[in-house]
């Protein structure tokens, strides 16, 4: 019973070793203001870094074949949160629904983009506890992992199919992004002109008509002072708003 762990601990050793060698995964931004409500950009580079053309099966949707997992982790030390996704597009704008096969030293970069819906960032910090939503509002740390699980969708490609897992930590330090609520209208600057955007939506809640998530900076259904103080906190040393 011993030696039969052993070997499997070997081959396990062994498989993570040759994956690593076949493909690395990169992170980037493609927009790094993380501003009001707005989806970030998620860029992600896949090079072969073996010697023979390696195919990738589609990348298109959670069906099991391939997937995409893209972490982000607070670096206050609040728990962590995983977004299990879909491959949006290739660079190209493409989305990738066939197998493409990558030469030695190629790279293709695909895209993702993250906080879609809108409600800016968020976790539970208890998953079984709806009262414990709150954004996340620190710099986080991005990472993903590209997982292939199987060949059955590569046909009609010349190379050796890719299986197995290559995460983004493995060739580099993960990207940090600033999350900033403060800054209503996404432009990288907190002034005067925030406090303007979230002027006309004073006093209006979840339920009222008008109302616009981008006011609510603390995710409380209300747009109030204690939104217009987040921001006014914020403001350059002296600044004076009308
Ligand atoms: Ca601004
Ligand atoms: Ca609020």
């Amino acid at each position: 019973m011993i030696i039969k762990s052993v070997s499997i601990l070997s081959l396990a050793i062994f498989a993570a070793h040759t994956q690593a060698a076949d493909l690395s995964l990169s992170v980037g931004m493609d927009k790094g203001n993380t501003g009001g409500t707005a989806p970030i950009g998620i860029v992600l580079t896949v090079t072969n870094t073996s010697k023979d053309a390696l195919v990738l099966p589609n990348l298109d949707g959670p069906a099991g074949d391939a997937y995409l997992t893209i972490g982000l982790k607070q670096t206050n030390g609040d728990p962590a949160f995983v977004i299990d996704s879909t491959i949006d597009s290739t660079a190209a704008g493409a989305i990738a629904i066939e197998a493409v096969t990558i030469q030695p030293s190629e790279s293709i970069t695909l895209k993702r983009q993250l906080n879609t819906s809108g409600l800016g960032f968020w976790a539970f910090a208890d998953a079984n506890d709806a009262r414990t939503l709150r954004l996340l509002d620190d710099s986080v740390r991005v990472s993903a992992t590209l997982t292939v699980t199987r060949d059955t969708l590569v046909t009609g490609t010349r190379g050796r199919p890719f299986i197995g897992t290559v995460r983004s930590d493995d060739s580099g330090p993960a990207p940090m992004l600033k999350i900033i609520v403060e800054d209503v209208n996404n432009d990288s600057q907190i002034d005067c002109r925030d406090l303007e955007v979230l002027k006309p939506l004073l006093g209006k809640r979840c339920s009222s008509p008008g109302f616009d998530r981008i006011g609510d900076l603390n995710r409380d259904c209300s747009v109030d002072i204690k939104d217009i103080a987040m921001t006014a906190r914020k403001l350059p040393t002296g600044t004076r708003c009308q």
